[in-house]
């Protein structure tokens, strides 16, 4: 067992030390949703040391689940959640609570509406508050994946809320991404606007029992056929009925990488933990007062932070 303090220190997110991150993390692994909790609330936090305890996770699936507000994402992602443990897979889900007040009161909602999944023992459900994560979200995010996979999830889906920065983020975090629409075309013009369209690997128009929802399917695949995307398949869904989700479920069983979106994440990736390693810099703050003071430009920060540390 880990020791009862050393949950308690995890617990508010301080003096947690190599050792205790790794308690956390062979806990987690033995199956004990507490320790995975408080490992998963430390990352969160960007605790360094936790988020080095879970590099190297074993193999996983995760799937980025995106999309505007309302379309369905939250009812769709239990669904999937459901069907995917059904096939016996080990299945977490990570819910992204979005920190615009429009949007902000949804995670309860949220929980309240996983049901299904909600009841099912063998469905590990998070919500992840955006509100309070300084930094780098995706970062985090993609550390609370590997923990996860090390915990014994095979299946990992990450609902994010709206469309924006997290949205194209979850691109760098998730093998791949599922654009969730809904039959009305405003809902689209938001998702081509934002260019999440070319990164989706399967694209749903959930509620088809409503009237539209066709038309917007065809919409898309013309939308689609424009880039590289003319194969990426279209799937009609309503999520409520419970019509169309085993199709889907094959089609993202059978999704194989592609090097267009694997270089665009590997890519992104690189930018994400670049970022992570300048904000971890202990030259970095001095140098924001030195440019604020004139004292350097731009482009002389730049060469300065590319030196090693201690040179
Ligand atoms: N008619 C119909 N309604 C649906 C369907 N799927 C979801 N809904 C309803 O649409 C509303 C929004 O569903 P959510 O799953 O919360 O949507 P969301 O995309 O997660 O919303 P945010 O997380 O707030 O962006 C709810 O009232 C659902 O009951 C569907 O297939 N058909
Ligand atoms: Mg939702």
């Amino acid at each position: 067992m880990v020791h009862h303090a050393v949950l308690e220190r995890a617990a508010i997110g301080v003096g947690v030390d190599r050792l205790d991150s790794i308690s956390l993390l062979n806990e987690a692994k033995n199956g004990s949703r507490r320790s995975l909790a408080r490992l998963l609330s430390l990352i969160q936090s960007g605790d360094t040391t936790a988020i080095d305890t879970v590099q190297n996770p074993p193999a996983s699936r995760s799937l980025g689940i995106t999309g505007p507000p309302g379309v369905g994402k939250s009812v769709l992602t239990d669904r999937l959640a459901s069907a995917f443990s059904d096939r016996g897979q080990r299945v977490a889900v990570l819910c992204i609570d979005p920190s615009s007040p429009v949007s902000g009161g949804s995670l309860l909602g949220d929980r309240m509406r996983m049901e299904e999944s909600g009841a099912d023992e063998r469905i590990y459900v998070r919500s992840v508050a955006t509100r309070d994560a300084v930094g780098s979200l995706p970062f985090r995010l993609s550390a609370m994946a590997d923990a996860l996979a090390h915990a014994g999830h095979d299946r990992i889906l990450i609902e994010t809320a709206g469309v924006g920065q997290t949205e194209l983020g979850i691109v760098s975090i998730a093998d791949h991404v599922l654009l969730v629409e809904g039959p009305e075309r405003g809902d689209i013009v938001q998702a081509e606007k934002a260019g999440i369209l070319e990164m989706a690997d399967v694209v749903v128009v959930n509620k088809s029992d409503l009237p539209g929802a066709e038309q917007a399917a065809s919409d898309l695949r013309s939308g689609l056929e424009f880039g590289r995307a003319s194969t990426v398949p279209v799937l009609l869904v309503s999520a409520l009925n419970h019509t169309g989700v085993v199709d889907l479920v094959e089609t993202i069983e059978n999704l194989i990488p592609s090097d267009t979106v694997s270089s665009m994440r590997w890519r992104l990736r690189l930018l994400e933990s670049l970022q992570q390693t300048v904000l971890s810099d202990n030259r970095l703050e001095d140098l924001v007062r030195r440019l604020g003071d004139g004292e350097v430009s731009l482009q002389q920060a730049v060469q300065e932070l590319l030196q090693p540390e201690d040179a």
